[in-house]
């Protein structure tokens, strides 16, 4: 049985209070929270063996190596990667993306070629692509997004053309939780031979995620939104495809040889890593897949279903609630988006937090979404595998108290 009860004692931020109330912890699609064996980790790397990774010869430095070496292995399990030579680390998603943009994008793209990215891509999934559009002279076309939130795949027919050479999609949307089939758009990208990359930021933490079913070329996450530190993202990328890159940053690390005027480049994935890498947050991250790997990617991914089935629900009880995104739980994820009639999402998120919940309002980084459902900001409550029912509850109550409020203000300035 999924014990959240015995989840959630791992977890000592759960146990805090914010303006007095025990706190309610629903913004877990910006960050989520930490479990004290991440925490123990990185005091113990810091404690004991911290060290500079593959330069020393002496004990410290061959353990960190280790440790570091070893997270990379992890990793490649978790997703199912063939080898972790296809694994780099970078710092999030966003630098992921980038990486792949530039170092692919730019010896790989000309003019009349084509991206193919969609109406729903967070700001991390279409800046780069924009900016490797101007400097190489390719253009953007874009899957739509239909009312219910899916994306419109009849569109592929006419969009997947000979000039597709890359198409970059999300497999969740951080504002819709809709999750996209990748395994058929990829097949339809193959098809016309085009290069498929997933935004894993907010799949890989939620659902067992497989980059040879999906058979996608590049996937890119993030450690902090799956129970890991911050500063340490993942780039998956097939083998052959990382060998034929050249890389992005130049420096320490990533060389073979270095002469005055040229250099050789070291082996993938090293040659991707210049510099001094996040070594501690890395090996700290190897913790956060180790716990979700005993908890199991499908028990928290059906726990997470069932308390998104519940939120939905009980959000749709409350009068004058606006939800946006699919409602069949078997094509959305925990990222719950809505608004509160006459109600700016700012003032619903402060009101929220004045009663102990924490969730996001605002843009959620993707604004060409948020014009195409004609608002400019949403609240968004998402959920993780420490998130109770209850807690379900008091989100449910605290926005009653919202509006009780705000019909109480408006009443006093009549
Ligand atoms: N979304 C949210 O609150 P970084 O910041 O690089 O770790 O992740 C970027 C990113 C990329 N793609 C998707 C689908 C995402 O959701 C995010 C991060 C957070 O929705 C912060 S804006």
């Amino acid at each position: 049985m999924f014990d959240v009860k015995r989840i959630r004692a791992d977890f000592p931020i759960l146990n805090r209070k914010v303006h007095d109330k025990p706190l309610v912890y629903l913004d877990n699609a910006a960050t989520t929270q930490k479990p004290r064996q991440v925490i123990d980790a990185l005091v113990n790397y810091y404690s004991r063996y911290n060290a500079n990774i593959h330069r020393g010869i002496h004990a410290l430095a061959e353990e960190a190596t280790m440790a570091y070496e070893h997270v990379r292995e992890e990793t490649a399990q978790f997703i199912h990667a063939p080898s972790s030579r296809s694994i780099v680390f970078t710092r999030n998603t966003t630098e992921s993306i980038n990486l792949f943009a530039n170092a692919w994008g730019r010896s790989n793209l000309k003019p009349g070629d084509q991206i193919l990215l969609s109406e729903m891509e967070h700001h991390s999934n279409l800046v780069p692509w924009q900016l490797i559009a101007k400097a190489t002279g390719a253009t953007l076309a874009f899957v739509p997004v239909t009312d219910e939130g899916r994306l419109e795949l009849g569109a592929l027919d006419r969009l997947l053309t000979p000039r597709t050479k890359l198409v970059a999609i999300t497999h969740m949307s951080n504002v819709l939780g809709t999750i996209n089939p990748i395994a058929d758009i990829a097949q339809a990208a193959h098809r016309v031979g085009a290069l498929m990359l997933v935004d894993g930021a907010q799949s890989v933490p939620h659902l067992p995620v497989d980059v040879q079913r999906l058979d996608c070329d590049v996937l890119a996450f993030s450690s902090h939104k799956m129970l890991g530190p911050t500063g340490v993202g993942v780039l998956y990328a097939r083998e052959e495809l990382l060998e034929s890159m050249d890389p992005f940053l130049g420096g320490g690390e990533m060389i073979s040889d270095v002469q005055l005027t040229a250099s050789t480049w070291n082996e993938i994935p090293w040659k991707f890593e210049a510099g001094t890498p996040n070594i501690a947050d890395v090996i700290a991250f190897g913790e956060a897949l180790a716990y979700l790997h005993r908890a199991g990617m499908s028990a928290i991914n059906a726990h997470e279903r069932e308390l998104t089935g519940y939120l939905l629900k009980r959000l749709s009880e409350v009068d004058g609630v606006t939800l946006y995104g699919p409602r069949q739980l078997s094509e959305r994820g925990g990222a719950v988006s809505f608004n509160l009639n006459g109600l700016h999402p700012h003032d619903v998120g402060t009101v929220l937090d004045a009663e102990g919940v924490a969730v996001r309002a605002g843009h959620h980084c993707a604004k060409p979404l948020m014009r195409h459902l004609e608002v400019a900001a949403t609240v968004r409550a998402s959920v993780y595998l420490y998130n109770t029912t209850e807690e379900i509850d008091r989100l449910i109550e605290a926005i009653r108290a919202t509006q009780a409020f705000f019909a109480r203000s408006a009443h006093a300035k009549v």
